[in-house]
C-alpha cells in the first residue's frame, strides 16, 4: 500500500518538475509574500495545482496541505501536525522548494511531497528536475535516488564534515540565529554551503553528499519529505534543541548521526537553536 502512495507522489513530482525545468529563470509574475526575500510566482501556483490534481485523482478522500494554500507568513507546522492527526492521510506539498533560486535561474530547486498517516510521515519524494534526480523514501523500507539505495555519510570527524545551512525567515529573527549558528560552526567543519533549498539539502544529507544540515524557521512542507529521506538513509533528525523530529518542528538539525551531538552542542553553546520571536 505504501508503495502505491509513493508511486503517486513520484508521478506528481515528475509532472510538476517538467514545468519547473521548462520555466526556470522565466517566471513572469513574481510577487512578494511578506518581504522581498519571500516570493511566489505563477509557476509555484501551477506546480501546486498539478500536484494536488494528480494526488486527488488517485486518492480523492485524502487531505492536502500545500504551501501556496496557506496565508503568507503563516507558520503551518503545528497546524500541519494537528491537521495530520485528524485527517487520516495528509499530503504535505512544497510545489517549488527554492523559489528564489528558481527565479534567478540558479539551478538548485525541487518539488517536495510527503504523505503523513495520523501525523506520522510514511512516504516522501524530493525531485530535482534540473538533474533529473528523484529521491524517495518509504518508512521502514529505506531511501533511494533514481532507484539506487541511499546511505548517509560515514564521517565522524567534524573537521572533515561538509555541512549546509540556510537563511529562511526574518532578517532580525531567524536569519540572525542562522548566522550565529554559521559563525559558531564554520571554524569546526570542512565547509558550509547555503544553496537555498532545504528539501534538496536534506536529500543530499540522505545521499551522503553532505554530513549535516540545519536551519531555523522552516515549515512542515520544507521538511517532511527530506527528513524521512535522512531517517531512512540511516541518519538522525531532531530539532535544534535535540528533541525528536515531528511535523511541528521548525528549527531542524539533520545529520549522518555520527556528528549529531557535536553539532547540537555547538549550536546550543552559540544560542543558535531558536529565535527571539518564537
Ligand atoms: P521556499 O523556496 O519554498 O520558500 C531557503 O533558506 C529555504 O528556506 C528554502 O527551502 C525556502 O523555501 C525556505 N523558506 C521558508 N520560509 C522562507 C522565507 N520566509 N523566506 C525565504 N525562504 C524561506
Ligand atoms: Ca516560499
Ligand atoms: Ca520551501
Ligand atoms: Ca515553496
Amino acid at each position: 500500500m505504501y508503495r502505491s502512495f509513493v508511486q503517486c507522489a513520484e508521478e506528481a513530482a515528475r509532472k510538476a518538475g517538467a514545468l519547473i525545468k521548462e520555466k526556470i529563470g522565466q517566471a513572469s509574475e513574481i510577487r512578494e509574500k511578506t518581504s522581498a526575500s519571500d516570493l511566489v510566482t505563477e509557476v509555484d501556483k501551477a506546480s501546486q495545482e498539478i500536484i494536488e490534481k494528480h494526488v486527488l485523482s488517485v486518492f480523492p478522500q485524502h487531505t492536502i496541505l500545500g504551501e501556496e494554500d496557506v496565508a503568507p507568513g503563516a507558520y503551518a507546522s503545528v497546524e500541519a501536525l494537528e491537521k495530520a492527526r485528524k485527517a487520516e492521510y495528509l499530503w504535505i506539498i512544497d510545489p517549488i522548494d527554492g523559489t528564489t533560486n528558481f527565479i534567478h535561474a540558479f539551478p538548485f530547486c525541487c518539488v517536495s511531497i510527503a504523505l503523513a498517516h495520523r501525523g506520522e510521515v510514511i512516504a516522501g519524494v524530493v525531485y530535482d528536475p534540473v538533474r533529473d534526480e528523484l529521491f524517495r523514501a518509504v518508512r521502514g523500507e529505506g531511501a533511494t535516488c533514481n532507484g539506487k539505495p541511499l546511505r548517509v555519510s560515514a564521517e565522524d570527524r567534524l573537521e572533515n564534515a561538509l555541512l549546509a545551512g540556510g537563511f529562511a525567515g526574518e532578517p532580525e529573527g531567524a536569519r540572525k540565529t542562522n548566522l550565529r549558528g554559521l559563525m559558531a560552526l564554520v571554524p569546526h567543519v570542512r565547509s558550509i554551503r547555503t544553496a537555498g533549498s532545504a528539501a534538496l539539502h536534506l536529500a543530499y544529507v540522505a545521499a551522503g553528499r553532505l554530513s549535516g544540515f540545519w536551519e531555523i524557521d522552516l515549515n512542515a512542507w520544507d521538511l517532511a519529505a527530506g527528513c524521512l529521506l535522512v531517517q531512512e538513509a540511516g541518519g538522525q533528525v531532531t530539532d535544534t534543541a535535540g528533541n525528536a523530529y515531528t511535523l511541528a518542528v521548525r528549527h531542524v538539525l539533520a545529520t549522518n548521526g555520527r556528528i549529531h551531538q557535536d553539532v547540537l552542542h555547538i549550536l546550543k553553546e552559540s544560542e543558535a537553536t531558536g529565535f527571539e520571536s518564537s
